[in-house]
C-alpha cells in the first residue's frame, strides 16, 4: 500500500501543495479528507489538516459564533467575520505550513464564500460578488493549487448530513438556498477549471476517495 501510494506521486508532487475541498452540505468532504490524509500518512507526506471557518484558535472562536443558530447578524457582518477568520487562519496556519514545504488540506476555502455568501445569501448580486472579489484580492495571498468540488444532489447531501443530528445556522437554510449555493460552485468551476476539479460524490466513500486520489496523482 505505502509503496503503491508513494509511487503514484512524483517527487515534485510530494512538495507542499495547498488542496481545498468544497461542496454543499453533507457531500462527504470530511470523510474524503480522512481518507486522503490516511493515504498521505501512508506515503510519508507531511501535511497540515485544517478547515474553514476555523483552523486557528481565534478563527475557531469565530466559527462557533458563525455556526450558532442563535447568532443574528447581517449578511455583511457574516461576510466580514468569515474574512476575519480567514485572515487569521492564513497568517497562523496556512502560510507557515506552505513556507515549511508541507501540504495543506483545507475543508472549505474561498469558493465557499463565493457560493454561500455570493450565491446563497446574495442571489449572485454583482455588488456582493465584487465585495467578495475585493476581499479575496486584499486578504488572501495564497490560493489553493487544487480544489476538489464534491458534487452531489442537494437532497442526498441533506440526507447524509441529517443523520448527524442538530442543524447549525447554515444547515437550517431552505432547499432553494442550497440550490443557489450549488449554482455558485458550478460558476466557480467554470471560472477556474484549471484549479477546480469536479468530483462525482455519489457512490461509496471509498469510490469517491479513489476518484480524488486518481485526480491528485495525475495532477
Ligand atoms: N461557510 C463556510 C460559508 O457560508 N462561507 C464560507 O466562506 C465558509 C468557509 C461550515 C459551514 O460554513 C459555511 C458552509 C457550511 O454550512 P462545515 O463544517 O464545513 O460547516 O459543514 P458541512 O459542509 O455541512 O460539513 P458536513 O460535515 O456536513 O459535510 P461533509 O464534511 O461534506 O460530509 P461528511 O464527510 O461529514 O459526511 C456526512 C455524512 O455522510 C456520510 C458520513 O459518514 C457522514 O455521516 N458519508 C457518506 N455516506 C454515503 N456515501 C458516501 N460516499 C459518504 N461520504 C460520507
Amino acid at each position: 500500500m505505502t509503496a503503491a501510494v508513494t509511487q503514484s506521486l512524483s517527487t515534485d508532487q510530494q512538495q507542499g501543495r495547498f488542496v481545498s475541498f468544497e461542496g454543499t452540505e453533507g457531500v462527504g468532504k470530511t470523510t474524503a479528507i480522512n481518507n486522503l490524509c490516511a493515504r498521505l500518512d501512508a506515503a510519508g507526506i507531511r501535511y497540515v489538516r485544517t478547515r474553514e471557518p476555523g483552523g486557528s484558535p481565534f478563527a475557531e472562536t469565530l466559527r462557533t459564533l458563525l455556526l450558532d443558530p442563535k447568532t443574528d447578524i447581517t449578511d455583511d457582518t457574516e461576510l466580514l467575520l468569515l474574512f476575519a477568520a480567514r485572515c487569521d487562519h492564513i497568517a497562523q496556519v496556512i502560510a507557515p505550513a506552505l513556507a515549511r514545504g508541507e501540504w495543506v488540506i483545507c475543508d472549505r476555502f474561498i469558493d465557499s464564500t463565493i457560493a454561500y455568501q455570493g450565491y446563497g445569501r446574495a442571489h449572485n448580486d454583482p455588488v456582493v460578488q465584487d465585495k467578495i472579489a475585493q476581499l479575496i484580492a486584499q486578504f488572501v495571498p495564497c490560493q489553493p493549487d487544487i480544489t476538489f468540488w464534491l458534487d452531489l444532489p442537494i437532497a442526498e447531501g441533506m440526507r447524509r448530513a441529517g443523520k448527524r443530528g442538530a442543524a447549525d445556522r447554515f444547515e437550517q437554510e431552505a432547499m432553494d438556498f442550497f440550490t443557489r449555493v450549488r449554482d455558485g460552485f458550478v460558476a466557480c468551476h467554470a471560472a477556474a477549471p484549471e484549479r477546480i476539479t469536479r468530483i462525482d460524490a455519489t457512490g461509496s466513500a471509498e469510490a469517491v476517495s479513489d476518484r480524488i486520489w486518481q485526480q491528485l496523482s495525475s495532477y
